[in-house]
């Protein structure tokens, strides 16, 4: 831990912003085994209150219920009593409540992220009925500005407005990865989450806040993990990840271009460079270990995936950043960029299938969307190469992307590559999809074909505000605004 570091990104800790919201309560008084959904009308981060009173005679025992938080609808039916996934059953929003007072006004202590809440009357005396007088939610975030959504038309609009509501929803004292689960910093959404910020809210110094919290935590060796715990105290996750630890260069990298803010980027430049020199042990001569040998490394959340190829691609596209960063600060880059041309040659003669016309990765030579977007991202080829990759990839039935954090990439790789009407079909298929489904925000995982998939073994513990999901925010502002095509 760098306690210098970790100072600096103390004193940048935001206050939250709170408004409060009240919902609609017209429900009838319940009795044992009835059920009552309260909806806010919108999804929301913050504390609960709900207000009770009675029909009936005086209440002369408890009302014993379930409290179900839920941030879609699909969630408020789900049988959570038989989950059986391999993340812990705690992240499921439920509480159990004696309500001794009645009336009187609940206050949970926990934050949910919820737009419904499902109340299950257990237990209650038959001598009255529960009432719900009202219930409100103290709803938090550290974005400051009111942003208007934007697009070229109402669906591009509407798509826009749920991004940003995502975006806003996760930006708490960090920026989190979803506020229901792991309500937490990890490298990959903070990238993500920064690119959108800077063309929405412009809250400057949580990104900085971020960046000097990984730095801060960085381990005897210099390296980052892949998500930080700030409550109770700041302490790094015990995990790392080869595409997480490098994805720091490329945010510090944007921070820096945005920002102009030349004595962080200094500060922090060691910091960057140093996950290059890790990464570096992870390469047998100038290709990198197979995926079986590579350690954890994200991309997708697709569990099948091999990951040697596209992981490559990660370490030259933050190589290249590392020396664009190196240049903007008047530093020699000439040792990174050589590097990263030998890892480029070395790559494709590793991985690229000249009879098919893609990148294969690992022993069994597998075609994903992964490894290809990954090195198209990295500017292996040029761009009209790249151009027909990607659309070559169509045509074949290589492992699509799961997660919004692979189709984002997806999204800019076809737009490096020219082709921005398809990035923007694509875009707005996809998250549209989700907004067909009833999103308010955008979800952890979304897979078209599959709409139970969930990288837990069960969809109950899904995210469905999720960081890594609220980049149409930004290609929209970049790239789609108006009827502009390119
Ligand atoms: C999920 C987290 C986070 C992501 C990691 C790799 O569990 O929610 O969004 O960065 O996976």
């Amino acid at each position: 831990m760098i306690k210098k570091f970790l100072i600096k990104a103390k004193a940048l800790r935001p206050k939250l912003n709170t408004t409060t919201h009240f919902a609609e309560c017209s429900v009838a008084p319940m009795g044992a085994g009835d059920s009552a959904v309260i909806d806010f009308g919108t999804h929301l981060v913050g504390k609960v209150k709900i207000k009770f009173s009675y029909d009936g005679s005086p209440p002369d025992a408890p009302a014993f219920i379930r409290l179900k938080f839920c941030e879609h609808i699909s969630e408020i039916d789900e049988d959570t009593s038989d989950y059986r996934g391999w993340i812990s059953k705690s992240w499921i929003q439920e509480e159990y409540v004696h309500v001794d007072d009645i009336p009187s006004e609940l206050k949970l202590n926990r934050r949910y992220a919820v737009r419904y809440i499902k109340i299950d009357v257990i237990s209650i005396s038959s001598k009255y009925r529960l009432k719900i007088d009202g219930a409100s939610v103290d709803a938090s975030t550290s974005a400051e500005k009111t942003v208007e959504p934007c697009g070229e038309n109402a669906r591009a609009a509407k798509i826009d407005e749920v991004a940003l509501r995502t975006l806003k929803n996760c930006m708490q004292c960090e920026f989190e990865d979803g506020p229901k689960r792991d309500r937490r910093l990890w490298m990959g959404d903070l990238r993500l989450q920064a690119l959108a910020n800077y063309k929405t809210y412009k809250n400057y110094d949580l990104v900085k806040r971020c960046l000097y919290l990984f730095a801060g935590v960085s381990d005897k060796n210099g390296n980052i993990p892949a998500c930080v715990f700030t409550r109770p105290r700041v302490i790094p996750d015990d995990t790392t990840m080869f595409d997480y630890s490098l994805l720091f260069i490329p945010t510090l990298l944007d921070y820096f271009t945005e920002t102009g803010d030349k004595a962080t980027a200094i500060e922090l430049l060691p910091t960057a460079l140093r996950q290059i020199e890790i990464a570096k042990e992870s390469f047998d001569g100038d290709v990198l270990r197979d995926s079986d040998k590579l350690g954890w490394c994200f991309i997708d959340w697709s569990l099948e995936l091999n990951k040697q190829c596209s992981a490559q691609g990660v370490y030259i596209f933050c190589e290249k950043c590392a020396a664009k960063l190196c240049e903007l600060l008047g530093k020699d880059a000439s040792a990174l960029y050589d590097d990263a041309k030998k890892k480029t040659d070395a790559a494709i003669s590793a991985f690229f299938d000249d009879k098919l016309g893609l990148f294969a990765s690992g022993k069994d030579r597998q075609l994903s969307y992964a490894s290809n977007i990954w090195m198209c991202i990295a500017g292996v080829f040029g761009k009209e190469k790249c151009r027909d990759i990607l659309l070559r990839l169509e045509k074949t039935d290589a492992i699509r992307p799961v997660t919004p954090y692979l189709y984002h990439h997806y999204i800019q790789a076809l737009i490096d590559a020219g082709e921005s009407v398809r990035a923007k079909e694509i875009m707005y298929g996809y998250w549209g999809g989700m907004v067909d489904a009833g999103a308010d925000t955008f979800w952890e995982l979304y897979d078209p074909e599959n709409p139970d998939a969930s990288p837990y073994g069960s969809r109950t513990v899904n995210s469905y505000c999720h960081a890594w999901s609220c980049t149409p925010s930004y290609f929209i502002r970049k790239y789609f605004s108006g009827d502009k095509n390119d």
